[in-house]
């Protein structure tokens, strides 16, 4: 049985959440026209004034946001509210230039907090669940907004953090965990060292994760799945919008479905900035309606992927978006062809190899290279040079086949490479460097 956090929004109708969505847009853009003059300048250039919008069809007419921006208005250029009447911030785990530093008032962070919940109701939570939260808490999003959905759903909390992968077992054990939410790569170490342990997966209390803050194969998810003896849901967000939760997968694992009350999703082309119809891959736009302290009016979050409005078996009618393909900016271009890091995961996986793997990329006598180190799994590992070259091979011509280039791929020994509590480091692009 599919359960639901808010059924009377989660379930709307068409006409209804678009009647939402026009109220709370033109309220918002009259919000941020008087309290944000940095956005005013921006819609002043375009020649916008709040009039111009009178209901969602009108959102092209608004400028974009982009991160640009937000580090030019740093630190409170873009803040819609008085200092006062906030209560926290967050910022972003970047590695150059300013950080984002996102506000919150308090009815921001209760919205954050229910769109958590819808996730983890979404999962099969219920107040009868021990839901444990291995995501960073700090300045990372990700453990306080599931820490929260879970005080809404009304879970017995463990505000883990990440690391100590011992005292996480530990506690999933003692404790009996149902839910772990963490990102993907943590949850698949995790796996690996319970297997290690020796716990089958009837040994593992868990019986839902909510894995995300990075992008990830669905083969992926299928080895977690096996090894936890769990199902796991993807969910999707970022610190400009609130953090996790702007969108949720439900049992169809179908794509997430965007909350459409607070979060306006368009799909653009990165490049002419052109609206896209359902359907169409581009970048991923977002539009806060009713955040106050840190409004993003029409925020290009560079997230490459593509939306759909097909109904959902689970009952649900918030447009649904894709697994992002990865970000525009983590695209690499190798020779001229654009690789992400995802479809070197789904050949590795494919073929039978662990999510350990890491891409090297340099630039030598003006070519690219390519390097993609890959870890065997102990049952692969031998000395038997014949037959790594054999598997090597293999996997250049697989990774061939899905990209159009060629990779030297090199095996190297299971445990080799460094594992993460995060978001995994997956590229090495010492071309940049
Ligand atoms: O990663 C928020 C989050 C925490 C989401 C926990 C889910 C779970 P940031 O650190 O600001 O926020 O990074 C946001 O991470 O623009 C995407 O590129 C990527 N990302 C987030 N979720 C997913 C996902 C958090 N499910 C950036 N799949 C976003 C793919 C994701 N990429």
């Amino acid at each position: 049985m599919e359960r639901y956090y808010q059924p009377e929004i989660e379930c709307a109708s068409r006409e209804e959440i678009i009647a939402i969505q026009n109220k709370k847009l033109v309220e918002q853009v009259k919000h941020v026209w008087e309290n944000v003059p940095y956005y005013r300048k921006k819609m002043e250039e375009k020649g916008v004034t709040p009039d111009d919008i009178k209901s969602i069809e009108d959102l092209h007419k608004l400028p974009f946001l982009s991160k640009t921006d937000l580090r030019d208005a740093y630190p409170y250029g873009l803040l819609g509210v008085p200092l006062e009447d906030c209560v926290r911030i967050h910022s972003t785990s970047g590695t150059t230039g300013k950080r984002v530093v996102a506000f919150y008032t308090q009815d921001d962070i209760d919205m954050w907090d229910e769109c958590c919940a819808r996730a983890i109701t979404a999962a099969g939570g219920t107040k009868e669940d021990v839901c444990q939260v291995s995501y960073g808490f700090g300045l990372f999003t990700g453990g306080a907004g599931l820490n929260g959905g879970s005080h809404k759903v009304g879970c017995l909390t463990i505000p883990m953090s990440s690391g100590n992968t011992e005292r996480q077992i530990m506690f999933i054990r003692d404790l009996n965990a149902t839910i772990l939410c963490c990102t993907p790569s943590y949850a698949a170490y995790l796996g690996e060292t319970m297997k290690e342990m020796g716990l089958s997966p009837e040994e593992i209390p868990l019986k839902a994760g909510i894995f995300g803050a990075e992008a990830w194969s669905e083969e992926m998810r299928r080895d977690i799945e096996k090894t936890l003896g769990i199902k796991a849901y993807d969910i999707y967000g970022l610190t400009e919008l609130s953090g996790p939760g702007v969108s949720f997968e439900c049992s169809a694992q179908q794509g997430m479905h965007i909350n459409e009350d607070h979060f306006i999703a368009e799909i653009i082309d990165p490049d002419t900035g052109e609206v896209l119809p359902d359907g169409t891959q581009g970048e991923l736009v977002f539009t806060s309606i009713d955040k106050k302290a840190f409004p993003m009016m029409r925020y290009r979050t560079k997230d490459i992927c593509v939306l759909t409005r097909e109904k959902c078996s689970c009952g649900r009618t918030h447009v649904r978006m894709a697994k992002p393909r990865g970000r525009s900016d983590d695209m690499l271009i190798i020779r001229g062809v654009n690789v992400f890091p995802s479809q070197i995961e789904t050949v590795l996986m494919n073929n039978g190899y662990p999510a350990n793997y890491q891409i090297i990329v340099d630039r030598k006598n003006n070519t690219d290279t390519f390097d993609v180190h890959v870890e065997m799994t102990p049952e692969m590992f031998t000395d038997n040079v014949g037959e790594i070259m054999e598997r090597q091979k293999q996997l250049v011509d697989g990774l061939k086949s899905m990209l159009g280039i060629k990779a030297k791929v090199t095996l190297v020994a299971p445990k080799s490479i460094q594992r993460s509590e995060g978001k995994a480091v997956r590229v090495i692009d010492k071309r940049k460097i």
